[in-house]
Parts: C-alpha cells; structure tokens; sequence
C-alpha cells in the first residue's frame, strides 16, 4: 500500500514536546488554521486512550496500574500499530464503515474479516493528520527509564513515517512552573529533565524546533509557517519509519 507519487495526499504532521510544553492546544490551532485555509484535516493523538489498549495505558499513567517498562512499552506501540495497519472492520466501534466502502483500501482476509489501513487510507484520501505525539514520545519516555534507545526504537519500525516533526522546545523546569502538572506518572521534574535529553538524541535536521516559551500567537504562527509547505501537493510516497 503506496501512495503513488504522481497522486496528491495528506500530510502527516507530529507534534511533539515535554509534558506542558504546549502542544495539546498548538495542536488545536494548528487544526482550525488548516481547516481555514480549506485543508480537510484531523486531529489525532497518541496515546489514544479510548482503544482497549489506551485504557491500559491510561490506568498505568494515573497509577492505577504498575507495569514492567518494556510492558508499557510495548503497548504505547501497539495503541500506534492498531491506528496504522489493519483493524477488524466489524470489530472497531468506532468506525465510519460507510465512509470507507468504496476505498481501496479495503481487502478481505481468507477468514472473512475486512481489514483496512486506518492512516493511510486518511492520507490518501487527501486528508491531513496533525498528531499529538507519536513514535518520538515512546522513544524518549521510555530510553528516559534507562531503556537501550535502539530496542526501545525497535517496535515503531514500519508505522508511517511523518513529513514534518515539529518539537515544541521548553526547558523542563519551565515547564514545571506552567500551573503545575497534572499529577500521572511522567510529571515530575527529574525524569522530564532526562526525557529532554532523549528528545535531543533523537532530533535532526528534519525536525522544526520551535522554542516554546515565546508568546502564544508567535509559537502559532511559526508553526504554521512551518507546515505551509508540506501540507500543499504533497507527492512523495508515505514512508514508513526505518
Ligand atoms: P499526553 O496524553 O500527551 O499528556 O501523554 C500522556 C503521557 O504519556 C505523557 O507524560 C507522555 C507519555 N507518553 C506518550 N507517549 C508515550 C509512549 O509512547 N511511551 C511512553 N513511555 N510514554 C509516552
Ligand atoms: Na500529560
Ligand atoms: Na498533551
């Protein structure tokens, strides 16, 4: 499943960040300015925690839940993969059947289950997608804990990979100081110090770094000069994450 290069599509766009670093409401007014400027985009983000996997992952961040680090691990992967690659079409709740009937996309497995490529489908269907985290966070929380960045790497290999990365920049005590955290698991000064700099291991030249503690409408305008480019006639094919 290819986008080919010669077709139009959607852009994916991932914003990143410390935790109270401003991305939940950039990511917001990065979605009203698209869709102003008549791009049909949606907003996602990672974890997703109405899915089966989510509430575990959400039950785990409010501490109502203690897992092994490589457990959690794995299923803030597999809440991405389940968005990515195939669903059970009469198995996901959620899901605009009707929408997607007549979409390519769709195939049929030999034991009857119609499966679909949620993102890709979005994509191709010329629909851009601004996600609020993604493989970059699974990677930092979790090489944070002390996990090899290389194993903690391994799981996201294969999920579509974004055309812009966008990392909105605050220094974590800064971050601290914005009306306090919301009391799950990561929220704590020292371990985002660390997750700061396994942000840093991660970001190249492909990343927009965007310092995010300048005023509301300058971070919102940089960004969306930022996107500008990559959500018009996209071509290049999707790529997946290697
Ligand atoms: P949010 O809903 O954006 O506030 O994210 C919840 C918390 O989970 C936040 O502290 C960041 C962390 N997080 C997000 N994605 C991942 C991931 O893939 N792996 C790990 N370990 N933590 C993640
Ligand atoms: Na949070
Ligand atoms: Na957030």
């Amino acid at each position: 499943l290819r986008a080919s290069s010669s077709e139009s599509r959607g852009a994916l766009i991932v914003l990143e960040g410390l935790d109270r670093s401003g991305k939940t409401s950039q990511s917001s007014r990065l979605l009203s300015y698209l869709e102003g400027l008549g791009h049909s985009t949606e907003l996602w983000r990672f974890p997703d925690r109405s899915t089966s996997v989510g509430q575990m992952i959400s039950a785990y961040l409010s501490n109502k839940s203690h897992l092994d680090d490589r457990t959690i691990h794995l299923l803030f992967s597999a809440n991405r993969w389940e968005k990515r690659v195939t669903v059970e079409v009469s198995l996901y709740k959620n899901f605009d059947y009707q929408k997607f009937q007549d979409s390519n996309e769709l195939f049929s497995r030999s034991d009857g289950f119609t499966q679909i490529s949620l993102m890709e489908t979005q994509l191709k269907n010329g629909i851009t997608l601004i996600i609020d985290r993604y493989s970059y966070s699974g990677v930092a929380f979790s090489s944070a804990k002390g996990l090899d960045i290389e194993w903690c790497k391994a799981p996201e290999v294969g999920l579509l990979a974004p055309d812009i990365v966008l990392y909105l920049d605050i220094p974590p005590e800064k971050a601290a100081e914005r009306g306090g955290y919301g009391g799950e698991r990561y929220e704590q000064l020292e371990f985002q110090r660390k997750v700061a700099k396994c942000y840093q291991a991660q970001c190249d030249s492909s990343w927009k770094v965007i310092d995010a503690c300048q005023p509301i409408e300058d971070i919102e305008k940089q960004l969306q000069d930022a996107v500008l480019d990559h959500v018009t006639d996209v071509c290049q094919p999707i790529e997946d994450i290697d």
